[in-house]
């Protein structure tokens, strides 16, 4: 296979004016047709469009027949060919939708039409240069015999059997869809502030029109946000959002057609947990946000991926705050960053924000290209401050609007709207890996003086690193508690550096880091007593809930290695907290939750140790359960104390009282045999807390009865029951993970050709961190026999949950030749996919 490189980026010879399709629905042939007007802008040049799995049926330039055979990547016509000046192309294909089980371009899911263009999916629908830098305006015709036919743009006109669709706003194919099927809408409108009446609509399969309010209502915000914080307005008459059952991903923000993962759409009490609620109006932001950072301005090409993915990622947690807490959803973020983002810039898949090469770009949508992208977008407006980031984004839009843009492009109108240099900063997108970042502390005459250092570790094809550009945000307290210097922001520009304040009365005890200033590992020693005076004391959230965090994995850690028991500083500080009702009880939650078992591996890993999987596993039951002695006269009314009456809410405040609830329980459940979560599960009537009783159950080895009791209430609900496999798969006990997830796969509705349903079952048990690492690599087997078996199927999916393997380099040499035989087994498989074939090449180095 071919490796892309960014330095070979050619811009495309030809312009398009208007893009005219017409499909013929059928779902064993469907008929494309394409009228495309192209002009050419160099002299000399070939036309290449890309085309892949079609049927050429016919082809015509200027009305006349032409007589090529493509290959399998797309077809050439010389520029001899070719007359000198504009002229029409005219094709017609046909492709089988049905036998579409990729989910990538024209497929279909639950008797629906459906398409799914990013990246580079729009090559399996008709011949076209299938690169985001070729921009322009879609006239689309449906024809089919089905209710409601959609594609981008406004609706022009419609009569039975077929529909006219116009898209004024240029666009790159990546962008285009089609959905076509038996579709009920939950309907609602929208005035944009220049008085342009929008027409909602949540289009789902009939039956599921009760549960799209919620997405509706976060439509509707999103929409106001935008207005209000960015200036951005929407700009067509129609903005429509399908729930599909069968989606590699999220979701996807198609011009004015949204195409969805049906479980970021659908959302009841009684169905989905809040956790699903809050990604839903997350992600439903995240793609309303791509309206203008991603498709008004898109990518040049697809290293530039970070150029749109990051920008949204860091628009949607903006307003995730503002919806909720900023405090909480940014150590929720900071959770997933670690847990995905830097155990990614570990490993042998670690890559650069923006990537120099690739072979499949599918296996660039990762935790690095959007979470660290959005880090980077953070950083930046740390250095150039609240008024500099608007400036600039003003300047963004108003240079770059109806452009396809690069990295270049995004940090110049940074430099030219606030004046600053940019060139070191940078090196974020150039340089992968995790930066650690180390403090030393000096008290002397009245000065204090934090000296600073920076190291990045070498990364695959990377062996030398350059000093980065690093905001450092630091606070002082007093020994009472003050705050004596206020939040600081640092920059840290060389290896090392010092950083002095003077005139202090005493020596301070720094806050380093606050809202986590930059995406780097902290190394700052600092002893139980001090990290407990900071959870006590900082004015800064973040900082106080990682005070907490560093405290926790200190004592886990040595319980580990040592065999100790828990600190006696840790159980008071974690009662403190337990005990405080002035602090947000979803903020409680958080601080409540123990390190998971994947983050102590990387931890013990990152201090050259060697992790012992289930040795984590025993220390980390053994905590939580002095834990629970420990708050044992605390816990049982707290859980009582939360118990909510009244109608269900939504809201931040209601989630986070359940989510508190849930966490006592969970402790609770340590120590009472499971007799709370059986009172729990009586008394359920949200999917968040029949679901938080039911994994307790499982937990101390109870629930088979609630669990048939469950399968029963919802075996006709795909997103119910992907929840009732995982929830078996992740309470697993480490030594029964791995015969669960067997069992379950061998059952008639584990339908492993849905996404959702393969991830919730091959997934978790990728993500029971003892049960996937046992020993005997039984784990490891189970996993790589089903990437095997789907790859064919669905090589995108089976790529990204290959990353399972991503964290060999951690363990011993045992378990690493059992994750290299099973690398090197999908290696050698006949007809491996490009996408899997990338993955298993780069893990086995
Ligand atoms: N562009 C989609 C998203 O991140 C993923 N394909 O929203
Ligand atoms: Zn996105």
């Amino acid at each position: 296979p071919q490796t892309i490189h960014l330095a070979d980026y050619r811009p495309y010879p030809f312009r398009l004016d208007e893009v005219d399709l017409t499909f013929r629905l059928a779902p064993g042939a469907t008929r494309v047709l394409s009228r495309i007007r192209f002009v050419p802008l160099e002299a000399g040049a070939d036309l290449w469009l890309d085309g892949e799995g079609l049927r050429l049926i016919s082809a015509r330039i200027d009305g006349t027949a032409l007589a090529i055979s493509p290959d399998s990547t797309g077809l050439r016509i010389p520029a001899t060919a070719l007359p000198s000046g504009p002229f029409l192309w005219e094709a017609e294909v046909e492709i089988a939708p049905q036998a579409n089980t990729a989910l990538e371009g024209l497929y279909m899911s639950g008797g629906m039409y459906c398409t799914q263009c990013e990246a580079e999916g729009f090559r399996k629908i008709t011949f076209y240069p299938d690169r985001p830098d070729v921009m322009a305006p879609f006239r689309v015709r449906v024809e089919g015999d089905m209710p409601v036919l959609l594609s981008n743009g406004n609706l022009l006109a419609e009569g039975p059997g077929w529909a006219d669709w116009f898209d004024p706003w240029p666009k790159p194919a990546y962008l285009f869809a089609l959905v076509a099927g038996d579709l009920r809408a939950h309907s609602g409108r929208f005035t944009t502030r220049s008085g342009r009446d929008v027409a909602l609509n949540i289009w789902v399969r009939p039956g599921d029109e009760g549960r799209c309010d919620w997405a509706l209502q976060s439509l509707i915000r999103s929409m106001e946000w935008d207005e209000q914080v960015y200036g951005r307005e929407y700009d067509l008459d129609i903005f429509n959002i399908v729930a599909v059952d069968d989606f590699n991903m999220g979701a996807m923000e198609n011009k004015g057609l949204n195409i969805f993962n049906s479980k970021l759409v659908l959302a009841s009490p009684e169905t989905a947990t809040d956790t699903d609620y809050e990604r839903i109006e997350a992600v439903i932001a995240h793609e309303y946000f791509h309206n203008w950072t991603g498709n008004r301005i898109t990518c040049r090409d697809w290293f530039q991926l970070c150029l749109k993915e990051g920008l949204t990622v860091y628009r949607d947690q903006q307003f995730t705050g503002d919806m909720r807490s900023h405090a909480v959803k940014r150590i929720e973020d900071v959770l997933v960053l670690r847990a995905r983002q830097f155990r990614e810039d570990a490993g042998p898949l670690a890559h650069p924000v923006r990537p120099e090469s690739f072979v499949e770009i599918n296996n660039f949508y990762t935790a690095t290209v959007y979470e660290k992208g959005a880090e980077l977008i953070g950083m930046l407006r740390r250095l150039v401050g609240n008024e500099g980031y608007a400036r600039a984004l003003d300047l963004y839009f108003s240079r770059h609007d109806g452009q396809a843009c690069t990295i270049e492009d995004w940090l110049k109108v940074f430099e030219d709207a606030t004046g600053r240099d940019l060139t070191q900063f940078k090196r974020w997108y150039e340089q992968a890996g995790t930066p650690r970042v180390s403090v030393r502390e000096d008290w002397r005459d009245g000065r204090f003086t934090l000296t600073l250092s920076q190291h990045l570790p070498a990364t695959p094809g990377q062996p030398e690193k350059r000093p980065l550009h690093i905001p450092v945000a630091v606070g002082l307290l007093g020994p009472n508690g003050d705050e004596v210097v206020p939040t600081t922001i640092l920059e840290l520009t060389e290896v090392e550096q010092q950083f002095v304040f003077d005139g202090l009365a005493a020596r301070p005890i720094p806050s380093i880091l606050r809202d986590f200033s930059a995406p780097v590992i902290l190394d700052h020693p600092q002893d139980d007593a001090a990290r407990a005076f900071v959870l006590a004391h900082d004015t800064d959230p973040f900082t106080r809930w990682e005070a907490g965090r560093a405290l926790s994995k200190q004592v886990l850690a040595r319980m580990i290695t040592e065999g100790t028991s828990p600190a006696a500083d840790w159980l008071d500080g974690m009662a403190r907290v337990l005990r405080d009702d002035t602090l947000d009880p979803a903020f409680r939650a958080l601080a409540l939750r123990l390190p998971g078992e994947d983050d102590m591996a990387q931890t013990l890993h990152d201090a050259g140790l060697v992790p012992d999987p289930d040795r984590i596993h025993r220390a980390r039951t053994r905590m939580a359960e002095t834990l629970a002695r420990h708050l044992s006269a605390d816990l049982p009314s707290l859980w009582a104390s939360l118990r909510q009456s009244g109608p269900f809410s939504p809201t931040a405040e209601a989630a986070g009282a359940r989510a508190l609830r849930n966490t006592v329980l969970a402790l609770l459940n340590r120590i009472d045999d499971g007799r709370h979560a059986a009172a729990a599960w009586a008394e359920a009537s949200t999917m968040t807390d029949r679901i938080a009783a039911l994994g307790c159950l499982i937990e101390s080895g109870r629930g088979t009865a609630e669990l048939a009791e469950f399968a029963s209430q919802w075996a006709h609900d795909r997103l119910v029951m992907d929840k009732w496999f995982a929830v078996q798969i992740s309470h697993a006990k480490p030594d029964l993970a791995v015969e669960t997830t067997a069992r379950l796969a061998s059952r008639p509705d584990f339908d492993w050709k849905n996404p959702n349903r393969f991830r919730a079952v091959i997934g978790a048990l990728a993500a029971n961190h003892a049960g996937f690492h046992q020993g005997d690599g039984s784990g490891y087997r189970l996993v790589a026999d089903w990437l095997i078996r789907l790859d064919p199927v669905n090589p995108q999916t089976a790529a990204r949950m290959s990353t399972a393997f991503e964290t060999l380099a951690r363990y011993d040499a045992d378990r690493q030749d059992l994750i290299r035989e099973e690398l090197a087994r999908l290696q050698v498989t006949p007809g491996l996919s490009r996408d899997l074939s990338e993955m298993t090449a780069r893990m086995l180095g």
